[in-house]
C-alpha cells in the first residue's frame, strides 16, 4: 500500500507588541504583504488591535498589530490602548516584541513588566537595523537577553524588508499545531470602513502638527456603494472628524478650508487605491469636548 505523508497545518495568534514608534505596523504589513495598519512617523499612531492574517500551504498565522505601550497614560484612551496591549500577552501563541535598535536601553521600560507575565514563546525583533551598526545590534541583543528569555533574536529592518524572510520561519517553529482559524482568503476581521476612518486618520498625522492628530477621531457617518449616472461604481463615504476644542476645528478647517481640502483629497486617493472604485468623500469636522477621557464616547469609537 502507498504511504500517504501526511502534512502538518499549524495555526495560531501572533501578538506584535513594543514601544510607540518602533516599527511595530511596519513589520506587520510586511510580514503579511499587505497594507493593513496605517504608519506614520509619529508615536501612537496605532491605536486598535489591527489584525492581519497570513495563510499558507501548510499554515496561518493570525497576526495582531497592537498600540505602542504608552509609559505614563496621560489620559483613558492612552489606559485603553495599554489595556489592548496587556491583553495580547495572554491570547499568544507566539508573541514579537519589536524593539526600535535606536531607542535607549532604559530598565524603567514598562513593557518589561508585560513581558515577563508572557507564557508564550517570545521573539526578539530588533528593528531599524538599517541605522545601526554591528557592535550596537550586539549590545542591544545582549542587554535584552540578560532581562527576558526570548526563544530566539532577529535583526531585521522592516521598512527595506531586510531579514524578514527570516521571521516567519522562526514563527512557524513555535507555532502550534491546529486547523485555520479563518477561511485562507480572509485578511483581516475589520470592515472595510475601518480602513477608511484609518485612512483618514493616517492622513491627519501626516498633515497637521503638534497635539492635533492626537487630538482627532474619525468616525465613518454612512458607507453606500451605488452607482453615477454612466453606470461607474462608486463609493459614497460620510466621515466625521472629532476635535476636543473649536480653535482646533479652525486648524483642521484651515484658511478657507484649504487644509480639509487637501486632506480629502489626499485620504480621497487612498481609499479609491484600497477600495478599488471611486470614492465621493465628505468630511465634517465635530467639537467633542475632551472625548479622549469621556468613557461614553471612547466606548461608541470602540476603545472600551
Ligand atoms: N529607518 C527605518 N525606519 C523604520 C523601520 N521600520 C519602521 N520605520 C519607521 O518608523 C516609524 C514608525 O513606524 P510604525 O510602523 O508606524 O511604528 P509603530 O510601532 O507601529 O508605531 P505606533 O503605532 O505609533 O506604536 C515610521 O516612520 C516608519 O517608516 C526600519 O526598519 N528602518
Ligand atoms: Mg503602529
Amino acid at each position: 500500500m502507498d504511504k500517504v505523508e501526511q502534512v502538518i497545518f499549524r495555526s495560531g495568534f501572533v501578538n506584535i507588541i513594543g514601544r510607540p514608534n518602533a516599527g511595530k505596523s511596519t513589520l506587520m504589513n510586511a510580514l503579511v504583504g499587505e497594507r493593513m495598519s496605517i504608519i506614520t512617523h509619529k508615536p501612537q499612531t496605532t491605536r486598535h488591535r489591527i489584525i492581519g492574517i497570513l495563510t499558507g500551504s501548510d499554515f496561518q498565522m493570525v497576526f495582531s498589530d497592537t498600540p505602542g505601550y504608552v509609559k505614563t497614560p496621560s489620559y483613558r484612551m492612552h489606559n485603553a490602548m495599554n489595556r489592548f496591549v496587556e491583553g495580547t500577552v495572554e491570547d499568544a501563541d507566539v508573541m514579537l516584541f519589536v524593539f526600535d535598535l535606536t531607542e535607549e536601553l532604559e530598565d524603567d521600560n514598562p513593557v518589561i513588566e508585560v513581558l515577563k507575565k508572557a507564557t508564550s514563546p517570545m521573539l526578539l525583533i530588533l528593528n531599524k537595523m538599517d541605522l545601526v551598526n554591528p557592535q550596537r545590534l550586539d549590545d542591544v541583543g545582549n542587554w535584552w537577553r540578560k532581562r527576558i528569555s526570548f526563544s530566539e533574536a532577529i535583526a531585521v529592518s522592516a521598512q527595506k524588508g531586510t531579514g524578514i524572510s527570516e521571521v516567519l520561519p522562526a514563527i512557524l517553529r513555535y507555532l502550534p499545531e491546529g486547523a485555520p482559524f479563518y477561511p485562507a482568503d480572509q485578511l483581516t476581521d475589520r470592515p472595510e470602513r475601518f480602513f477608511v476612518s484609518e485612512i483618514i486618520r493616517e492622513k491627519i498625522f501626516i498633515l497637521y502638527s503638534d497635539e492635533i492628530p492626537y487630538s482627532c477621531e474619525v468616525q465613518i457617518e454612512s458607507y453606500h456603494e451605488t452607482q453615477t449616472n454612466d453606470g461607474t461604481p462608486i463609493a459614497r463615504i460620510h466621515a466625521s472628524i472629532f476635535v476636543m476644542r473649536e480653535t482646533q476645528k479652525a486648524i483642521i478647517l484651515g484658511k478657507n478650508g484649504v487644509s480639509i481640502k487637501k486632506l480629502g483629497t489626499q485620504a480621497r486617493m487612498d481609499i479609491e487605491r484600497f477600495v478599488q472604485t471611486k470614492v465621493f468623500l465628505e468630511l465634517t469636522v465635530k467639537v467633542k469636548d475632551n472625548w479622549r477621557d469621556d468613557d461614553k464616547a471612547l466606548n461608541r469609537m470602540g476603545y472600551l
